[in-house]
């Protein structure tokens, strides 16, 4: 199954068979002071400092979160979108609960974007499969409803399952829902990593689906978030997560590598792509 993107011009295949398509995750003013105090003199410097510096980092898609206390996204997600695009022509994953500021990110935005997110609950799925619709955008179903979050991987797959039926109803193709199987702290809830694994591998098995995750969410809360964010990554993507949301300063030689164990990366191009690039950041 292929999920296709588009920056302006730019093509990103996000495929089931890998390789593995990482979308950056650093345009998020969590625990970013600096990106708020920023965005809120209308200063966008630092939003494409983080641009590049991800898209230096093999960066396949940016995640843009720009929500925060008191801000007016519906005005300052699409004027984010409208800059990032002006300089990069790379695809970006729209991120915010308020489906006034994906609407209006998606008029502005060019190419072919993913909306983040819908999920299980019937206002969301009305309010953001419309949107997917109209401006023909793909979209990650988060596996949660009106009933909150379940620790049944069974039950999170019926949600996405759910979400694909609406979305294939409304005239979304079956290949631009991707799930969200919900990743979170292994340190509030010792099970929490292992659900989201087993979820991964029925998503994969029964819908056949590519699955996305806030990768960096397990980590919260512990110290050498960088080891458990490693480990984790590596058996997510052995189960079937194909376009993690991460800091790829990070977690690029981490999916490179797993790719190449994988047999997803003939003659260890894309490892030592990876390689060569932060030889020569070093050097830069
Ligand atoms: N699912 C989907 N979208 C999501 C999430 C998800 N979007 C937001 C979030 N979760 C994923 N994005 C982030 C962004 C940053 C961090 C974690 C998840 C993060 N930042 C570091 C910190 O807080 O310490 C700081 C940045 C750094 O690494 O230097 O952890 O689950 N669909």
């Amino acid at each position: 199954m292929k999920t296709i993107l588009f920056g302006r011009t730019k093509e990103v295949i996000i495929d089931t068979n890998g390789p593995v398509i990482i979308i950056g995750e650093s345009i998020n003013p969590t625990r970013r002071k600096k990106l708020v105090s920023t965005l809120q003199e209308g200063n966008f410097e630092y939003v494409l400092e983080l641009a590049r510096i991800q898209i230096n980092a093999l960066a396949d898609v940016l995640d843009v979160n720009v929500g925060f206390p008191g801000v007016d996204d519906v005005k300052l997600l699409p004027e984010t979108v409208k800059i990032i695009q002006n300089r990069f022509d790379i695809p970006l994953c729209l991120d915010s609960p308020n489906p006034g500021a994906i609407k209006a990110a998606l008029k502005v935005a060019k190419g072919k974007c993913l909306i983040n997110s819908v999920n299980g609950e019937e206002r969301s799925l009305s309010a953001i499969l419309p949107l997917a619709k109209e401006f023909g955008a793909a979209v990650i179903g988060l596996v949660m409803d009106d009933n909150g979050i379940t620790h049944d991987p069974g039950k999170r797959v019926a949600i996405a399952e759910k979400i694909l039926e609406s979305a294939v109803k409304m005239g979304i193709k079956e290949e631009d829902v991707v799930i969200d199987p919900l990743a979170m702290a292994v340190s509030a809830d010792p099970n929490a990593c292992l659900v989201t694994l087993e979820t991964i591998k029925l998503v994969r098995q029964n819908l056949g689906l590519n699955i996305t995750l806030g990768a960096s969410n397990i980590s919260f809360g512990l110290p050498d978030r960088e080891s458990l964010n490693a480990a984790f990554m590596a058996l997510a993507i052995m189960n079937g997560v194909t376009c993690p949301i991460a800091n790829p300063e990070k977690i690029t030689s981490i999916v490179r590598s797993t790719d190449l164990i994988l047999v997803r990366d003939e003659f260890a191009i894309r490892y030592v792509e990876n390689y060569q690039k932060t030889q020569n950041l070093q050097s830069d």
